[in-house]
């Protein structure tokens, strides 16, 4: 049952048992969620915890298994797409554009969420301005070096607290959480959040990314259960389960 076509679509060089074990463990956190509706619990005082997630002290890292090549000083983010003004954007543009702080939350959908977490960077809505970015871009899909990628409605990035960062606790991202430049979008579920991000392109049209082409929610509402599409796990997933892949666990929580 390994054929190559369950396979296609994963960037070069990622691991399936890897992306297999991440979809049961979040198949199970679904199942977990859906029990406890059943159940009536879950319904109490708003939390900054969601519903089924367990605080960790430390952050997590959580990718593809890869930590692509990055060039922490050439490092570039191009915005293109619906937009009058095309941009390619070097660390030294980023700086120069207005800077924000926000202590956030962070959710990850297999079960974990860090909270607190001190950022600065830019804006993604200051940048999109930047670029002239069409009224009718409605979409964005961005882009990471890992050959990972998100979409997002143009309306959930427009936030506040919807960020490029470049520093955490004021010093440079690391690069295993994303440096030199990564977005975050504490509202959604921390997959929407690109690390290395190498491209934000405006479009008209909605065009899944790399974990809402394998069934996660194309809403991403953490605060809601909402993990996958309909509230079901895919019963395939594009990937190949090998019958002795590892229960997926979180490194260093
Ligand atoms: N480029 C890239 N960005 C990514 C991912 C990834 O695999 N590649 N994983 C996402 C997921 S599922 C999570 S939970 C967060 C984890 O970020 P962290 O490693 O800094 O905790 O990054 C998100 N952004
Ligand atoms: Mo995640």
């Amino acid at each position: 049952m390994a054929s190559d076509d369950v396979n296609r679509g994963l960037p070069s060089g990622i691991d399936p048992a890897r992306i297999a074990a991440r979809a049961r463990a979040v198949a199970r956190k679904q199942a977990e969620a859906t029990s406890r509706d059943a159940a009536g619990q879950g319904t109490g005082a708003p939390s900054r915890l969601p519903p089924g997630q367990k605080a960790v002290r430390k952050w997590p890292r959580l990718d593809l298994g890869v930590l692509p090549e990055v060039d922490l000083v050439g490092h570039t983010v191009r915005i293109d797409g619906l937009c009058r003004q095309p941009l390619q954007l070097d660390l030294a543009a980023i700086a120069a554009l207005p800077q924000h702080a926000s202590l956030q939350d962070f959710h990850c959908v297999t079960g974990w969420s860090r909270l607190d977490l001190q950022f600065s960077g830019v804006r993604v809505r200051d940048v999109l301005e930047l670029a002239g970015a069409a009224d009718d871009a409605r979409f964005l899909l961005v882009r990471g070096a890992d050959g990972y990628s998100a979409n997002l409605p143009r309306e959930q990035v427009e936030r506040d607290d919807v960020l490029l960062v470049t520093h955490w606790d004021g010093a440079p991202l690391p690069i295993e959480h994303g440096g030199p430049i990564r977005m975050v979008t504490p509202q959604l579920w921390a997959w929407k959040g690109v690390k290395w991000v190498t491209r934000i392109e405006l479009r008209r049209t909605d065009r899944r990314g790399f974990w809402e082409r394998r069934g996660y929610s194309n809403t991403a509402d953490p605060f809601r259960d909402d993990r996958f599409d309909g509230g079901v796990a895919p019963e395939t997933y594009a990937v190949e389960v090998p019958d002795d892949a590892e229960p997926y666990q979180p490194e260093e929580t």
